[in-house]
């Protein structure tokens, strides 16, 4: 153990707890639905927002120190040595993360990629000490300076080759570290000004390289999914993978649609003008349902702030439909959150893990409770039911003309039913 969060205990499940260091929901073993707690949200920690990440916001500097902070691959060890002291604390199953959060940009490509492998074969070293595992990993193709333009769509074609040989690269250590999934988030992938923009060209560039990545997953038999990560803007004015819909048109576009699913995180989907089941329910309808980011924005910022989630109800209604969806597979809950830069000690790291843990927990929960229940799903099966009668399953293979008969020879005049959406809602606080 280094000497980071010294005094801090191992966090287990203590509903009575007198003190902030346990968890009052969230008991991993605890049996729901036939799958334990623990298998149901498969939490992940990021590695970027809670090792990486210094504190810094548009107005100033970093606000953190920490002893890791440096540029040496001694720091990384020892950044490493710190994140899985908190997996052993914490105990959640999964972390996550990017190339450029766990090693030192080198000076060289070569350089940097012989650190990527270094680092990466001293964390399967203590995957297997701990028992953590990947559920998944990623490529940072947006802060340094050369990705200023984007990487796949990127005017200049080396900036492209560079992005390419960068994802090769993350693939295989997501594999080789068995990983469940591997993420593209298009972090640049848009535009400042349509002036000096061809999107025609960019959306074309954009389409291969995920075309070549899922090729070279599939082709060294990487298992896992393959998931791109909708957000509208932010740091671009206008990102190409704005949503689960748009994303679901581009994967159809390039023949992807059952290759590629979908990350979705709630502050990218309100970012988007959408709720976050919203999406959810979406990428369920359309069978690109992947695994989920679980943090919130600030709702009058109106900017991806990225704070740990703390509201049980907006968390119940997400894994409501995770739940319909079947639940996840091969995707998870990752806090993709950062503390706020005021937020300096080693326990606040903690608390905010547990808190987070705690109301996933709770929603979790209520979401089951309502599932369960079953009366919010006879509620809209009866809403539906006309479609499952002959008539209505005849209808969609019908034409205009005929059906313009039959209106007519019977005499149709339908009339309104209730949504019963006060009814519907009130059913849903029941449980929260
Ligand atoms: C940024 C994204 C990013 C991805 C991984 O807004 O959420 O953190 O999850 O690159
Ligand atoms: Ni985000
Ligand atoms: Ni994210």
């Amino acid at each position: 153990m280094t000497s980071f969060f010294d005094g801090i205990p191992k966090i287990t499940y203590d509903p009575q707890a007198d003190h902030g260091f346990a968890y009052r929901s969230y008991n991993p073993d605890e049996m729901l639905m036939g799958k334990t707690m623990s298998e149901h949200l498969r939490f992940a920690v990021a590695y970027w927002h809670s090792f990486a990440w210094a504190g810094g916001d548009p107005f100033g500097g970093q606000t953190f120190e920490r002893p890791w902070f440096g540029d040496t691959m001694d720091h990384a060890r020892t950044k490493a040595d710190t994140a899985f002291d908190m997996f052993k604390i914490l105990g959640q199953p999964y972390f996550c993360f990017h190339d450029a959060d766990v090693r030192p940009e080198g000076a060289t490509f070569a350089e940097s990629t012989a650190r990527l492998h270094e680092i990466t074969d001293y964390f399967g070293e203590k995957m297997e000490q701990t028992g953590t595992k990947l559920l998944w990993g990623t490529a940072n193709l947006f802060s340094n300076r050369r990705y200023m333009s984007g990487a796949a769509t990127n005017p200049d074609p080396d900036i492209f080759a560079y992005a390419a040989a960068t994802v090769k690269e993350c693939i295989d250590v997501t594999h080789k570290l068995g990983g469940e999934n591997y993420v593209l988030w298009g972090g640049r992938e848009g535009y400042e000004t349509l002036l000096n923009t061809d999107m025609k060209r960019e959306r074309e560039q954009a389409g291969r390289f995920l075309q070549m990545s899922v090729e070279y997953a599939r082709k060294i038999g990487f298992k896992g999914a393959i998931l791109i990560e909708p957000k509208p803007q932010e740091p671009t004015k206008h990102q190409y993978d704005y949503d689960v819909a748009t994303v679901y048109g581009f994967l159809k576009d390039y023949g992807l649609e059952n290759e590629v699913k979908v990350n979705i995180e709630q502050g990218h989907a309100i970012l988007a003008g959408h709720s976050f089941e919203h999406e959810l329910a979406l990428a369920s309808a359309l069978g690109i349902f992947g695994s989920i980011d679980m943090n919130r924005n600030d709702y009058q910022s109106g900017w991806d702030t990225d704070q740990f989630p703390n509201s049980v109800p907006e968390v119940a209604l997400a894994y409501y439909e995770v739940l319909k969806a079947g639940g996840f597979s091969t995707g998870g809950t990752n806090f993709d959150a950062k503390l706020r830069r005021q937020s300096l000690d080693p326990q606040d790291l903690i608390l905010a893990h547990i808190g987070a843990m705690d109301v996933c927990a709770k929603g979790m929960k209520a979401a089951a409770a309502m599932l369960e229940d079953g009366r919010l799903e006879a509620a809209r099966d009866a809403r539906y039911a006309g479609w499952d009668s002959a008539r209505g399953l005849g209808l969609l293979d019908s034409n205009l003309e005929t059906i313009n008969a039959q209106v007519k020879s019977k005499n149709l005049n339908p009339q309104p039913a209730s949504g019963r959406q006060e009814m519907l809602e009130n059913l849903v606080n029941r449980y929260l």
